[in-house]
């Protein structure tokens, strides 16, 4: 085996490391908001993942997200 070839490998293989990483820490493509769940348990899930409330999903602070009445789908 060529040193070309012997080090070939290790180097694929630290690309793919790095590669995935970045993935594993890169920002959610998509702007989350209520109209993206299905169902105001999930908003409720995402929303208690996360008690900053980053996405808005409860904008009267009273912990519950995209309580119904409202503009969603599943109201
Ligand atoms: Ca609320």
């Amino acid at each position: 085996m060529d040193t070309f070839h012997r080090l070939a490998a290790p180097l694929i293989a630290l690309v793919f490391i790095a590669s995935s990483s970045a993935e594993a820490f890169a920002a959610p493509p998509i702007n989350i908001n209520c109209s993206y769940f299905d169902t105001q348990k999930q908003a409720q899930k995402e929303l208690d993942k996360d008690k900053s409330d980053p996405h808005d999903l409860d904008r009267d602070g009273d912990g519950i997200a995209c309580e119904c009445p409202g503009p969603w789908k599943w109201c």
